[in-house]
């Protein structure tokens, strides 16, 4: 629901043209004080506008990275529903074992959804980040995905106001020229019912809201607003076809940004 549309797609998908398809790794706090398992939900959404929500498969993969050591959580995922604004679809509800002090990388990658209205393939690597007692192990590291946005910024404690630099890496080499969208969860999913929230925000008028990466894969971003916001640069990754039509392979990231108060 971005490019390329034909003009009966379009027609069609207006209403969800403007903004960006982004998948999830929702936890309510980013900083785990008491040590024990964190609920996770896994939902593809259009979430700044509360919009449409699409139907995720059980992923390839789903782990996490904690010094430098990776744990699957494949078994943890189960089958949920999720209502947005628009309609329900979908999604997996999941647990991340926290104990020890550091970082917690959260890390999908999706089965490559096909997107009717524009007759390709989207698959989105997801990066999202937890830690505990601050101490900073791992969100600085690249997990070694086949695409991923690499903060530069530590991504659990931005000032709101302050900025978000991201680098785009595809094969472990950075990418120019990556058209990276932005997105406000503007409507947070509520952990305890299966759906979100009352919307904080509108959406902009101008639709997505861009970055592009300079020549050495670099983006930067002014982070207006406290909250989550996701970062998705399309069609980064190497794969470009799947099942014989066109994927697009995209880095996703998570952050949150905090008001100083
Ligand atoms: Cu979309």
């Amino acid at each position: 629901m971005k490019t390329l549309l034909s003009a009966a797609a379009a027609a069609v998908a207006l209403p969800a043209i403007a903004y960006a398809h982004f998948l999830l790794e929702y936890t309510t706090d980013t900083m785990i004080e008491k040590p024990g398992d964190v609920p996770v939900k896994l939902i593809f959404w259009h979430p700044f506008e509360n919009g449409h929500v699409m139907d995720l498969e059980k992923p390839q993969e789903f782990y996490v990275i904690h010094n430098g050591e990776k744990t699957d959580l494949l078994d943890t995922l189960e089958p949920i529903r999720f209502t947005g604004g628009e309609n329900e679809g979908a999604a997996f509800k999941g647990s991340v074992p926290v104990k020890r002090s550091g970082d917690y990388v959260l890390v999908t990658v999706p089965q490559p959804y096909y997107e009717e209205s524009e007759d390709i393939y989207i698959q989105q690597l997801t990066k999202a980040f937890l830690n505990r007692n601050e101490l900073p192990t791992d969100w600085m590291n690249p997990v070694g995905l086949a695409t991923e946005i690499i903060p530069l910024n530590k991504p659990t404690n931005i000032i709101a106001g302050s900025t978000f630099t991201g680098r785009v890496l595809a094969d472990g080499q950075p990418v120019s020229g990556a058209e990276i969208e932005i997105e406000y969860m503007a409507a947070e999913p509520d952990m305890e019912s299966s759906a979100a929230s009352a919307p904080k925000v509108s959406p902009m008028p101008g639709g997505a809201v861009v970055a592009i990466s300079d020549d050495n894969g670099y983006f930067s971003f002014g982070v207006p607003k406290a909250g989550y916001w996701g970062f998705a640069a399309l069609g980064s990754g190497p794969a470009t076809e799947h099942e014989g039509k066109e994927l697009s392979q995209d880095a996703v990231i998570w952050i949150r940004a905090w008001d100083l108060e």
